[in-house]
């Protein structure tokens, strides 16, 4: 089932959220939706809090490929390094449509998680899947990229997304 995106700004989106204690078959069918939303946004990332779920569990999928899908279910992402150098990617987010903005982030990281059998598990990322995974932590911690920007910036964001759900709202009633 697909489910609803939480649109910033919304008091949900900027708490932190729990680890998971374990990992059953309602987590799956959990992060199973989660995947399906972000398909259907289309987005490469959704973390659990985006739709309301304030667990820390998230899915990717960077692949382009529509037909080769390579998804990545991260259940308590912990990062435990990350690389002098930086990169720059332009990020975008479910939670903020139609914005987008530079964001400059550790170019790489090393990622501690637990899989959907429950196995820890390992990873080292660079590129977009670097930024991404970065991105989606960040949500877990009640951040979002705009958070990166200047005062100025991120409260005009802010206010065309009010403005954004006013439209919405007055579409909907
Ligand atoms: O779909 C998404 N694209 C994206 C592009 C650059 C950096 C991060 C992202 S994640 C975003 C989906 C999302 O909001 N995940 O939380
Ligand atoms: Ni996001």
């Amino acid at each position: 089932m697909k489910r609803k995106i939480l649109i910033e700004p919304d008091p949900i989106l900027r708490k932190k959220c729990e680890p998971l204690e374990q990992v059953n078959n309602e987590v799956r069918r959990l992060m199973e939706e989660m995947l399906e939303t972000m398909y259907d946004a289309p987005g490469i990332g959704l973390a659990a809090v985006q739709i309301g779920i304030l667990k820390r569990l998230v899915v990717i999928d960077i692949t382009k490929d529509e037909k080769k899908k390579d998804p990545l279910f991260l259940i308590n992402p912990v990062i435990i390094k990350k690389s002098d150098k930086t990169s720059i990617y332009e990020e975008g987010c479910l939670s903020l449509p139609g914005q987008y903005a530079e964001i400059e982030r550790p170019a790489e990281c090393y990622l501690k998680y637990v899989d959907l059998n429950g196995k820890e598990k390992e990873l080292k990322a660079e590129g977009l899947l670097s930024t991404c995974i970065q991105h989606e932590v960040d949500h877990l911690n009640g951040v979002l990229f705009i958070d990166y920007l200047s005062k100025l910036k991120k409260d005009m964001i802010i206010k065309k997304l009010v403005k954004h759900k006013k439209e919405i709202k007055r579409i909907v009633v």
